[in-house]
């Protein structure tokens, strides 16, 4: 593969973005760290009038659909069911324009999916192999992946799952985990013989090398290409590429009943299951954009997917024989919301139905809001109070501001024709000329996938009319020298027509609007700015609002929902961060004696912070018991609270104090005490059983 090869030199594009799983809505995160940099690139590259297919498609397959869906008592189909939709109608809206989004509980990926397994297995590409694996004998089942729960070996998390640990990020294999168990049963799994077929990726570390450590040292994200090369020096492992499950691709082979394509194996190829269906859809030919070595392949990921596009697909790629291997993957690190991790289980999230919901036709401020925040090279932050001051302070205030004025203006002094310019000033032609350069300028940097700074440019584009304007000061200039008006306003003109051309992979539906306003065709990319783009006497429609204000209040109330979620979670975790401890008998409970007593005084204990020395009435004898409550309450503050005694603690003398007994509290929310009270005041030395 050529990596120096120029733009030109590529016939079409492959344009692939992450498959999402079809069990829950699609969220911000998503949308800025695959969706919005692939449509974006799409979109430009069909603007400059080059052969696109951009692919999408719901990831159907896999476990979490599986345990979803056992969950809810429905089968998985419902589940994806559900979900693909929901989530298409979401890219829908938001403007992500896939020329086929397609699924992989479609039959075409089927059988995509299952004649590229055949042909691998076929052609001695696949390695069969015996092993043990966990089974849940309670469900007569393997335990493949979120199957299995544990504690990760490297960070300790006690709900690491058989296949990642979510904590730390590690991939593991179920025999990695500490204490297994099994989600299903809850058991501990037993080891049993199950075959599987593996993908040697040993046998393809030289071709790895070569293309991605040598090839794509410098044309790949440093964090791509880290990753790479990590996984690569660490030496490749043989890679099971079945399951045993019933939900799935079957594997096409003989005695392989009970088993499908791992996820990962058929996911991928689901991009070109999609081509195929697109191709029968529009009668084209899909082979060239996946066969043919004058097509660039890029594929847009998180960086979660990193090692499956990489070193995997590709490995299987080549191992196939046909196809050919991604120019470039560039995979975005992970956006964060208010400070804490994105998190579907936890619901922090910002929901792309929902936002739809609250902010009605403002998807381009979302995508603009996403796309200058885009954690491109380090994971980054989403606020809202980040998203308000990008739509008030920079669409609003530059962009739309523009515009404004100058449409305004044009149908003021020239009843909405378009003005001729006459003699140039040197500002004039250097405005011009700085104007003509932004389709080039833009471009370089979306040809190396830096979108954060193509769209920073582009608002230069708007500050440089912005300020052109405003330095002009046209509005005082009319009455004594309308031609010098003609001539600025028909500069700004040709700005906004520019504005509207090379804005359409950013803000496609603010483009849309602005071109209606300018009543003017969309052009290619490379005459995007060219200064005749609106020629002198065109007629231009009335202006309407491109932006609009976005409150305090509506900020406030996003920021209170996430708040009331992050309650929610604060109660929920509470509740379950301890595990339960072992079974005991009742006798074991019954040896305690446990009852009800009145604190009758209390006195800190000296040189001590947490120990209250108190002084108890049991119904049965006057006692002192040492308690580390000091710091939770004051002494005033106990005396005469009826309380839960453990009566029968054996003596111990806690800071030269004897205690005879101690005191049952809970422990709340930030390590709070409180004491737990009878319903009613009841005699001391009532028992408790
Ligand atoms: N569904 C994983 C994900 O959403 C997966 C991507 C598949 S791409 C072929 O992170
Ligand atoms: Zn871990």
């Amino acid at each position: 593969m050529d990596q120096q090869k120029s733009p030109k030199s590529f016939k079409r594009y492959t344009v692939t973005s992450a498959l999402p799983y079809a069990n829950g809505p699609v969220h911000i995160g998503h949308l800025a760290g695959v969706y919005v940099p692939a449509d974006i690139y799409a979109r430009y590259l069909r603007a400059r009038g080059r052969d696109v297919i951009f692919i999408g498609g719901s990831d159907e397959h896999g476990v979490p659909i599986t345990i979803k869906a056992r969950k809810e008592g429905v089968t998985p189909q419902d589940v994806v069911d559900k979900y693909h939709y929901m989530i298409m109608e979401s890219f829908e809206k938001f403007g992500i324009s896939f020329d086929v989004y397609s699924r992989t509980s479609a039959d075409i990926h089927h059988s995509t999916a299952s004649d590229f397994f055949r042909k691998l297995y076929e052609n001695g590409k696949l390695a069969e192999k015996e092993s043990e694996q966990f089974f849940d004998e309670a469900n007569n089942q393997f335990l493949a992946d979120r199957y299995i729960t544990g504690t990760c070996p490297h960070c300790s998390y006690e709900k690491a799952y058989g296949d990642q640990c979510e904590n730390c990020g590690t991939s593991l294999s179920p025999n990695d985990l500490i204490n297994p168990k099994s989600v299903l049963s809850g058991n501990k799994p037993i080891m049993k013989k199950t075959k599987h077929w593996y993908l040697p990726l040993q046998d393809y570390e030289p071709m790895l090398r070569q293309w991605i450590l040598e090839g794509h040292k410098h044309d790949w994200k440093t964090n791509v290409y880290g990753q790479c090369k990590s996984w690569i020096d660490q030496g490749l492992q043989p890679r099971a590429v079945t399951r045993d499950l019933d939900w799935g691709v079957k594997v096409p082979v003989e005695g392989a009943d009970g088993k499908v394509l791992y996820v990962w194996f058929d996911a991928p190829i689901g991009y070109i299951s999609a081509t195929r269906e697109w191709s029968q859809e529009t009668g084209k030919d899909w082979e060239p954009y996946w066969k043919s070595d004058d097509s660039k392949l890029v594929h847009f990921i998180g960086k979660d997917n990193i090692v499956f596009h990489c070193i995997i697909f590709p490995s299987m790629l080549h191992a196939e024989g046909s196809y050919i291997l991604p120019e470039n993957v560039p995979a975005n690190e992970f956006l964060n919301l208010e400070g804490d991790k994105i998190s579907t289980s936890r619901n922090w999230a910002v929901w792309l139905h929902e936002y739809l919901e609250e902010f009605p036709d403002m998807q381009d401020v979302l995508r603009y809001a996403l796309c200058a925040a885009a954690p491109e090279a380090k994971d980054n932050d989403f606020t809202w109070k980040d998203f308000q001051a990008r739509n008030n302070n920079e669409l609003l205030a530059i962009y739309g501001n523009f515009v404004n004025r100058t449409l305004v203006l044009t149908h003021k002094y020239f009843d909405g024709k378009v003005p001729a310019r006459s003699e140039l000033s040197d500002y004039d032609k250097k405005t011009i000329d700085q104007m003509e350069k932004y389709p080039e300028i833009i471009a370089k940097s979306l040809e190396t996938y830096r979108f954060r700074e193509a769209l920073s440019e582009l608002m230069n584009l708007a500050r440089l009319g912005n300020k052109y304007l405003t330095d002009n000061e046209p509005w005082k200039l009319f009455k004594t020298d309308p031609e010098r008006v003609a001539t600025i306003l028909n500069i700004n003109l040709q700005i906004c027509g520019a504005l509207a051309v090379l804005s359409e992979p950013f803000l496609p539906f603010t483009s849309r609007k602005l071109l209606e306003m300018l009543s003017l065709e969309m052009v290619s990319w490379d005459n995007g700015a060219k200064p005749e783009i609106l020629k002198a006497g065109h007629i231009i429609n009335q202006p309407a609002l491109l932006f609009s204000k976005i409150e305090d209040e509506q900020i406030q109330f996003q920021i209170e929902k996430l708040q009331q979620t992050r309650e929610v979670n604060q109660n929920e975790e509470s509740i379950d961060v301890n595990p339960l401890k072992e079974d005991i008998s009742y006798e074991d409970f019954a040896r305690m004696d446990l009852r009800i007593a009145t604190i009758t005084t209390a006195e800190k204990v000296a040189k001590t912070k947490k120990l209250l020395k108190l002084t108890l009435d049991s119904g049965v004898d006057t006692r002192t018991v040492v308690s580390g409550i000091a710091e939770c309450f004051t002494p005033e503050e106990v005396i005469g609270k009826q309380v839960v005694l453990l009566a029968n603690l054996r003596p111990k003398v806690i800071k030269g104090i004897e205690s005879y007994g101690m005191i049952l509290m809970a422990e709340g929310q930030d390590k709070k005490l409180t004491f737990l009270h009878p319903g009613a005041v009841i005699k001391n030395g009532s028992i408790i059983s």
